[in-house]
């Protein structure tokens, strides 16, 4: 594994992925082991026409791995490579259009030393970027699938397992449930339990902010951060420039919520979230350095 950039020294907490050694521990060896002591940053790189936020960004795939090597350098744990929107409303692409978008990014940032994840609902987009040296699959219909959950325990690669009421396309158009936290914990820790029973190494739970959920729905399972990071499972969150943040403040526009953006992980990590998925990373990484220092006065007081 590459080192840490050094911009990472700022960051009280890290992510780390150790791949044991071959050998070592027979069961275990040439898997990908899950280590975390959040938070730790994962930047957003989308190679879509069609994001909600960064959509059309990129002329090229050359153009994409610099923005992920400059993601990288900023202080990101892992980058994100995505070539399908998810956004409310989007219509699925198919799968050879999003291996056309993704795996030359993949292929030319894993080559760099960057850790990257897959953001993929296709199993097979899923097998060919671990291929091309992904090392986590960021799974936003949670691994419900067999087939996705077969790809990655026959890679030896861990999962970021997320919750979604219903299908992109239509799913904010009436979201139910009769306790969120509830329906939402049990998905998480069900689906986990699963995917580990079968094989897949390691998993990353995440509540899906915005994926069929109300703003109070958003707001009731980010209030009920510390008992979704009470499970000895990693926590993903990720609101970053999501809608929910202008609706709390009179409707922005998403290159206008960084502000909200901040404050809402920053309570998160506080909470025990161990990764944020994040279109800005630089500005996360001097949040959770300023966070720390100041966690870290606070404690020094305590004790003096
Ligand atoms: N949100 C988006 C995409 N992937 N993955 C996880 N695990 N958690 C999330 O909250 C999440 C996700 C949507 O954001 P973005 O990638 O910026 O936009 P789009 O789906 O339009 O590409």
């Amino acid at each position: 594994m590459a080192e840490p950039p050094a911009s990472w020294s700022g960051i009280e907490h890290r992510l780390t992925f150790t791949r044991p050694t071959p050998g070592a521990e027979p069961e275990a060896a040439g898997r990908w082991r899950l280590r975390w002591r959040g938070p730790a940053l994962m930047g957003v790189l989308n190679v879509t026409p069609d994001s909600f936020s960064d959509g059309g960004r990129h002329r090229d795939a050359s153009a994409a791995v610099e923005a992920g090597l400059g993601l990288w350098r900023e202080g990101a744990a892992f980058v994100d490579v995505g070539g399908e929107s998810s956004r409310p409303g989007a219509e699925g692409v198919p799968a050879a259009e999003e291996l056309r978008r993704v795996l030359p990014v993949v292929a030319g940032l894993s080559a760099a030393g960057v850790s990257v994840s897959i953001d993929t609902v296709k199993p097979e987009v899923a097998r060919e970027a671990l291929a091309a040296g992904a090392c986590l699959v960021n799974d936003i219909r949670g691994l419900r699938d067999e087939a996705m959950r077969r790809v990655c325990a026959e890679a030896g690669a861990p999962a970021v397992l997320m919750h979604m009421q219903g299908e992109p396309r239509s799913m904010q158009r009436a979201p139910h449930y009769d306790d969120v936290v509830d329906e939402v914990e049990a998905f998480l820790l069900a689906n986990a339990r699963r995917a580990l029973d079968e094989g897949v190494p390691a998993v990353a739970i995440d509540p899906g902010v915005g994926f069929g959920k109300t703003v109070a729905h958003n707001l009731a399972l980010l209030a009920a951060t510390a008992r979704l990071a009470g499970h000895g499972l990693p926590l993903l969150v990720g609101a970053s420039r999501k809608s929910m943040i202008g609706k709390l403040v009179g409707e922005l526009g998403p290159s206008e919520r960084l502000p909200g953006t901040l404050a809402l992980h920053v309570f998160a990590a506080e909470r025990g979230a161990a990764l944020l998925r994040v279109h800005d990373v630089a500005e996360h990484a001097q949040a959770l350095a300023v966070r720390a220092a100041l966690a870290g006065a606070e404690g020094a007081e305590g004790h003096g």
